[in-house]
This record gives C-alpha cells, sequence and structure tokens, in this order.
C-alpha cells in the first residue's frame, strides 16, 4: 500500500491509461472514474462496451470510457482485473506495452496474471472501487459528489447485496454518502436495475433446465443458458442451491459460471476458483478463477464444453465427500 501511495504521487501528471476489463461493471467504471479524479491526465479504456448498469453511470455523469484505441501513454493502470483474459482484445497491447504497469485489484491473483511493475492485489477488499477509496483517502485527495457516488456504486454493485460485506464496507460507505447530496435510495437506483426481458429469460430458461444432484446433505445445480450465466448461477443459489454452475456455449468460446452459498466457503472450506474453476478453464483450452463463492471459466473448446460442465460436477462432488 505505501509503496502504491509513493508511487501514484509520482504519476500525477504523467500521461495515463486507465484500463478497465471487457464488460465492464460498476466496480470497473465506479474505481476508474474516481481514480482519474485524482490523475489528471488521464483516460479511461476498455476493449468493450460496459454493462448497461456501468453505462447508466456514465451517461448520468457525462463521463465516457473510450472503447478499443492505442494505449499512448506513460503509465498504465489496470484496474479490477490481473488477468490477460479479461482484457479483450487489448490484451495484446498491454503485453507489448514498454512503459510502466499499474495493477490494482481486489481479485486473487490469476495463474497467468499480468506482469506489472507496480500492483495492489488483495482478495479481502471486496471491490476495486474500495481499495481506490482507501487510497484516495491516504493521499488527501479531496473526493467530490461525483467521485463519491462512483465509488458508491462500485462498493455496492460489489458488496452482493451485503452479504460478503465487513465493518469497514458499511463505515466508507457511510463517509462516503456524507460527500454526496444523495440519499442511499438514489445510489441505489444506479446499482438496482431492472433486469431485461432477455435476462429475466435467460434466469428461467436456467431454472428449467437445471439439474439437481444431492451430494453429503448439498444441493448442487447445473444448468446452461444462452447468456447471463453469471446471473443465472446466482439465481439457482438464491432459489436453493448450494452450489450452482452454468454454462453458456457459444460460437467462439464458451464460458461458465459458479456460485456457491457464503456461509459454506468457511463450513466446508472450498474454494471454487482454485479447486474447481480453473482446472475447468484449462479444459477449455482457457482460464479459470474468481472468489472462492464466486468464480467462472472460459476458453475456446467448444467442443469440449460438455466435458467441462461435468467436470465442474465431479470435482464438486469429490470436494463435498472428502468432507
Ligand atoms: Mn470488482
Amino acid at each position: 500500500m505505501q509503496s502504491m501511495l509513493n508511487f501514484l504521487k509520482t504519476v500525477r501528471r504523467k500521461r495515463v491509461v486507465i484500463l478497465i476489463h471487457s464488460l465492464a461493471d460498476l466496480d470497473a467504471v465506479g474505481s476508474a472514474l474516481a481514480l482519474q479524479s485524482f490523475l489528471r491526465n488521464s483516460s479511461v479504456i476498455a476493449s468493450d462496451l460496459p454493462t448497461a448498469k456501468a453505462r447508466k453511470l456514465l451517461k448520468f455523469l457525462k463521463s465516457e470510457v473510450s472503447v478499443g484505441g492505442q494505449l499512448d501513454c506513460d503509465v498504465l493502470f489496470i484496474l479490477d482485473t490481473n488477468s490477460y483474459d479479461m482484457l479483450g482484445n487489448l490484451a495484446d497491447g498491454v503485453r507489448n506495452f514498454k512503459g510502466e504497469k499499474v495493477i490494482i485489484d481486489h481479485h486473487s491473483i490469476h495463474s497467468d496474471s499480468i506482469k506489472a511493475d507496480h500492483l495492489v492485489v488483495d482478495n479481502r477488499y471486496l471491490s476495486t472501487s474500495e481499495l481506490i477509496y482507501e487510497l484516495l483517502k491516504k493521499l488527501k485527495c479531496k473526493i467530490l459528489e461525483r467521485e463519491a457516488l462512483c465509488l458508491l456504486c462500485g462498493i455496492i454493485d460489489d458488496s452482493a447485496g451485503f452479504r460478503n460485506a465487513n465493518r469497514k464496507t458499511f463505515s466508507n460507505i457511510a463517509n462516503l454518502l456524507g460527500k454526496t447530496r444523495m440519499s442511499y435510495d438514489d445510489v441505489l437506483r444506479f446499482v438496482r436495475t431492472d433486469a431485461d426481458v432477455s435476462q429475466r429469460l435467460a434466469l428461467l430458461t436456467a431454472c428449467k433446465r437445471a439439474e439437481v444432484e444431492k451430494v453429503g446433505g448439498y444441493l448442487v445445480a447445473k444448468s446452461t443458458v444462452g447468456s447471463f450465466e453469471s446471473k443465472a448461477a446466482e439465481a439457482l443459489v438464491e432459489i436453493g442451491a448450494d452450489i450452482s454452475f452454468v454454462g453458456c456455449r457459444g460460437k467462439d468460446g464458451a464460458r461458465i459460471s459458479a456460485r456457491m452459498r457464503d456461509d459454506l466457503a468457511k463450513k466446508l472450506r472450498i474454494n471454487l476458483a482454485t479447486q474447481v474453476m480453473e482446472k475447468v478453464g484449462r479444459i477449455l483450452n482457457g482460464s479459470g478463477g474468481g472468489h472462492a463463492c464466486a468464480a467462472g471459466a472460459a476458453g475456446s473448446d467448444i467442443e469440449r464444453f460438455d466435458e467441462a460442465m461435468s467436470e465442474c460436477l465431479r470435482l464438486t462432488r469429490q470436494m463435498l465427500e472428502r468432507k
């Protein structure tokens, strides 16, 4: 943390690009915009359009994230990911980037993580926004209403309805709310958007197709959808599964999302990212990672999609039977 603070002070006026991951969520966009308030000569870019929720925040703030483009800068910041896989078609640009690379992220270190000159990667934080907030506070950077809203959106959205929140998260939220005239409810308007029809249809399809297995008293569900696989995996846990895997096979690649009830990570000492999805990612000729209770895998080998889905179940059975 201290070395990152010292470093940030030295690059304040340098030409900076803040790169965020593909399908940038509120945490990625929120943390990038907040950091931008400190790095005066910076722009935010991504390989593709941010999610609908993040675009709503950008529109409200009359701000934007450039899609694609050159990494033309002295210092490259990468936020909310430490994996090349999440950078879309900008991954090669990052690999070949000659200037200084910096990563600030709250995901566990990826097996193929981006080599950076400076990094704070700490999975004890629930969001990158919270990490950025702590850095900005320590830098004595004045946080205006705009940045407060960005950070609030990022922190609240990534806290999964506060199920994973700790004492510090709540105090950070209270402090940030004090910096804006918005009420908590006003902020929630950005975080909670009504799901569109296609998303609701995907979740209902996931339920309809779900195969549920009882392993050692736990319910493990697997299903497939055409999109929104992470939302669908979340939905299956919400309605009763202890662990869920939802896959989505596209034309050029396949993705699988995994979710587990939060209390089970500690109770069973299971980590879906390292014990399941990293291995499953390799089957798909890609990679996997994430958190203990929320993980995913993606890769290009769509022929092995069914095998990858079965492997999720097999590894889970193995873990649960050992308990
Ligand atoms: Mn995040």
